[in-house]
């Protein structure tokens, strides 16, 4: 999130589009109904089904699953025709006025530069023309043809309602409906929220469906302020902490990232990070990377890390592809070229998509462990279970090594929650049995095996064995220790960088926060962003102090929010070029002349000139864009692209088929049905209900009880057609696989007319298995498919294709 869960009270208008908060956030939709109830704010879904959010909402949209960026582009378009943009927003904090290098062109749905054998861009015309001056050109009026404004309009004007009607299913007065109160939010006075979260990650373009709402928003100056943003729900109760410490194969703490195998040396990686301002006199951060950089590895490696051998950078793995993702892993897994499988609070045979090549995949390892609290169905994969699991158990030759551990429950730590707080808790009770912490069972296994590289050496063992490992017990570091790790603290004195006489930080002392930080290796910080979190003024994730003195939504004092105790990000922009609030209702910030003041920490230098100084300062040109540059890799602008399996081809590209740039593996693609295929005619979608969460909670009655079975959800004309009844079974089946249910029959999901076409929903929930006290259930994964998004490999979970027959059900 931008902003925070408590600050969607300040908004005037709540879009629930690519998600169901009401269902899978229902404790924060509680923000959703303050807005409502105070501010008569108004609520809008968007989403194939009417969901439980829908049922709330002031307007409730259909769309097919798949289409949001036609939909998207299509609001963008409205605004613009309707000269519905905050234009000095626009003018001042964005690219619009940037002039693009010629030879930059989008045409029949691809960009410049496309290698199809590739399924990839040379991506060396998407950029601004850069001036001798090393600066980027940019058009203050507008009127330059190439200048991204120029470009951007041109882009989105194929997507006029009655092609929004056509790919999406939305009828067109339902969707401008939707897009006149959208545009409604471009006056300084009104803010839009954005709430979404996997009905846009879970496809083949979704890191762009989130661009293109993204762009919207900046169209309409709602970010960097109160009641406004790009709001992420996220998943698991720590998955924003699991990004933020560099979880990803491709990342370390603070999103910075893994080097690749050609910056084989520390400055070749230097050089390309760090970035130059490409306007006058703009602050550019991560001109700070070195030091942030250099902090994580004396973290990493303590006193083994050293200026003569550039902070250990050798240590670190290179990248020989762009990441590990999981459809990678699990790719390489089928493939053999995986020996061992350690799986921690997983479970990828429910999880993962094409469950068929998940089995074969585990079947190939060597051995597979796994920690986990409870018996998941992938530390039972190998075993019969019937047609809920239908495998021949003497083929598998797999050894499974099951390690109990607690649960968040019965641990000390911090999670990070959606809007960037790390909250600390405590255990709740004592852990059952012989279920060990997770800080336990990872600190033996470190622990034994370089005890073993020290005894027996073997290939490269500097990265193990240099390893910093400074805990009271050695055998399990507590949750404290590791927090004051990620912190920080001076290894040397720390002096002030205006006045070297004066030491900022004495020696052994936590660091402040990442200001403090240095790249000579006096400071080691675990993850720069959370710097701050406990220092020397102790646990701050541990304030529980309700205040709000200002009375925005901020609680300064709750908890530690990233980065700085900063609550909405990109803050600056709450105010004009003087630095004054574009709407003084809604002041965060404000220039007093010579600093910065107001109810947020500013998320610019205190004393920047707010003429001088543009607000994104994570971007070299400190504005936000419109146009991305090189960054994404399907394309500076998002553009309709059909998911992999769609019940249509592609109306504004009609020879492209799914995101040109995603990446599909050897043997994947004859697995995905053709665009609008006879033989499994209907669009399939896969979701959660309030009453479980994912595959544990069919371990407790209780829940077993509220949602006790497997079921798909179908309109009542599907299953006329079909001659299905409610509460009767059905066989579901894609390319890759099938399933057997029971049928729910509903209103809640009606065929959407596409191109004049009835398109028929199917959906899906995810929770069921043949471990636990529910009964026994397949989910969807049998049958989805093994692609996932371009830039980040989220699977292609939300659209796929399937077939539908009613069946006599299983014996009494
Ligand atoms: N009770 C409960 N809460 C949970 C979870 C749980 O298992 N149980 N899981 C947690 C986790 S890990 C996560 S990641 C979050 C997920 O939170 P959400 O993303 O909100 O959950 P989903 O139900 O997967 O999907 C949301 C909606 O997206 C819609 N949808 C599908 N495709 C599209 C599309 O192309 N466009 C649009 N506009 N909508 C689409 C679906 O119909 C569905 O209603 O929930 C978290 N909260
Ligand atoms: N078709 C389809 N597939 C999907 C999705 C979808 O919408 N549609 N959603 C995807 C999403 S967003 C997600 S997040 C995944 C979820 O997939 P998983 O993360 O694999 O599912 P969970 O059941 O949440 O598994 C987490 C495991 O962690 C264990 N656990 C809990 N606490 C602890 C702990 O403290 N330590 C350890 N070691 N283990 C613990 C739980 O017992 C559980 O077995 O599913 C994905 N798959
Ligand atoms: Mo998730």
């Amino acid at each position: 999130m931008t902003n925070s869960w408590t600050d969607i009270k300040n908004t005037d208008l709540v879009i629930i589009m690519g998600g169901n908060a009401a269902e899978a956030h229902p404790c924060g939709f509680k923000w959703v109904t303050e807005a409502k109830a105070d501010r008569g704010a108004k609520l809008i879904v968007v989403d194939p089904r009417f969901t439980r959010s829908a049922s709330v909402a002031d307007l409730y949209a259909p769309i097919r699953q798949g289409t949001d960026i036609a939909f998207l582009l299509g609001v963008i378009n409205h605004c613009i025709k309707n000269d519905k943009v905050q234009w000095d927003y626009v003018k001042a904090f964005t690219n619009a006025s940037y002039i693009v290098k010629d030879g930059f062109e989008y045409k029949d749905g691809l960009f410049t530069g496309y290698d199809e054998a590739k399924r990839d861009y040379d991506k060396s015309t998407w950029d601004y023309e850069i001036g001798d001056d090393g600066y980027a050109v940019v058009d203050d009026t507008l009127t330059n043809p190439r200048c991204v404004w120029n470009l951007l309009k041109q882009h989105v004007s194929i997507y006029t309602p009655e092609m929004v009607e056509r790919i999406c299913g939305t009828p067109q007065d339902t969707f401008l409906k939707v897009a006149d109160m959208i545009a409604e939010c471009s006056s300084p006075t009104k803010a839009m929220t954005s709430m979404y979260a996997l009905g846009w990650t879970q496809h083949s373009k979704g890191s762009q469906n989130i661009r293109a709402m993204a762009m919207l928003q900046l169209i309409l100056g709602n970010i960097g302020i109160r009641g406004g943003g790009m709001n992420a729900l996220r998943g698991h109760s720590n998955i924003q902490g699991l990004t933020d410490v560099g979880l990803m194969s491709n990342l370390i703490p603070g999103y910075l990232t893994i080097p690749n195998e050609k910056e084989a040396d520390f400055e070749t990686y230097m050089s390309s990070r760090g970035f130059k301002p490409l306007r006058p006199n703009q602050m550019s951060y991560w001109q700070n990377y070195r030091k942030f950089f250099v902090s994580f590895q004396k973290a990493m490696w303590g006193s083994a890390a050293t200026p003569e051998n550039n902070f250990a950078y050798d240590w670190l793995p290179k990248l020989d592809v762009s990441g590990y993702d999981v459809l990678r892993v699990f790719e390489l897994m089928n493939q053999g070229k995986v020996n061992g499988y350690i799986c921690q609070g997983f479970n990828p045979l429910l999880a993962a998509p094409n469950r068929k090549k998940l089995t074969d995949s585990l079947s190939k390892l060597k051995y597979l462990v796994t920690m986990d609290p409870l018996d998941t169905e992938t530390a039972r994969f190998w075993e019969n279970h019937g047609e809920f699991n239908d495998v021949d158990s003497s083929t598998i030759q797999t050894e499974v090594i099951q390690l109990p551990s607690t649960c968040f429950a019965e641990d000390e730590g911090s999670l990070t929650n959606s809007g960037r707080w790390l909250q600390w808790h405590w255990p709740g009770g004592a852990p059952p049995g012989e279920a060990r912490t997770d800080n336990w069972i990872m600190a033996q296994i470190h622990t034994r095996l370089k005890e073993l590289y020290r005894q027996e050496g073997g290939t490269f063992p500097d990265p193990i064995v240099n390893l910093d490992w400074a805990y009271a017990d050695p055998g399990e570091p507590t949750a404290e220790e590791l927090a004051k790790e990620i912190n920080g603290k001076a290894l040397a004195a720390v002096y002030d960088t205006a006045d070297p006489t004066k030491v900022l930080v004495e020696a052994g002392k936590l660091v402040p926060g990442f200001a403090a930080l240095r790249d000579d290796g006096s400071t080691a910080c675990g993850c720069w962003i959370y710097s701050g979190c406990f220092n020397e003024n102790g646990n701050n994730m541990a304030r529980r102090d309700t205040s709000d003195p200002d009375e925005i939504g901020a609680y300064p004092k709750w908890a530690f929010s990233w980065p700085a105790n900063r609550r909405i990000l990109y803050n600056r922009a709450s105010a004009d070029l003087n630095g004054k609030p574009w709407d003084p209702s809604r002041k965060l910030i404000e220039w007093d002349g010579t600093k910065w003041t107001g109810y947020d920490v500013p998320d610019i230098a205190p004393t920047a000139n707010p003429a001088v100084v543009g607000p994104f300062i994570m971007n070299p040109e400190g504005v936000s864009r419109l146009f991305t540059r090189e960054l994404m890799r399907d394309g500076p602008f998002p553009a309709h692209y059909e998911p992999f399996e769609s019940p249509l081809g592609n109306l504004v590209a009609p020879n492209v088929r799914g995101n040109p740039a995603a990446r599909v593996f050897a043997g994947d693609f004859e697995q995905f049905a053709e665009p609008a295929s006879e033989e499994f005619p209907y669009a399939a979608t896969s979701y959660r209900l309030t009453e479980h969460f994912h595959y544990w909670t069919k371990h407790c009655r209780t829940n077993a009880v509220l949602q006790p079975e497997f079921f798909v959800e179908i309109s009542e004309q599907l299953a006329a057609e079909k001659g299905i009844t409610g509460g009767g079974w059905v066989r579901v089946w894609s390319k890759r696989g099938e399933v057997r249910a029971k049928a729910v029959v509903t209103k809640r999901i009606k065929p959407l007319i596409c191109d004049g076409k009835p398109i028929h929903v199917v959906g899906i929930p995810l929770h069921w298995g043949f471990t636990g006290a529910a009964k026994k259930g397949f989910g969807p994964n049998s049958l989805t498919p093994f692609v996932g998004d371009a830039n980040i490999e989220t699977p292609e979970y939300k659209a796929f294709l399937v077939n539908i027959e009613p069946i006599a059900g299983p014996a009494a």
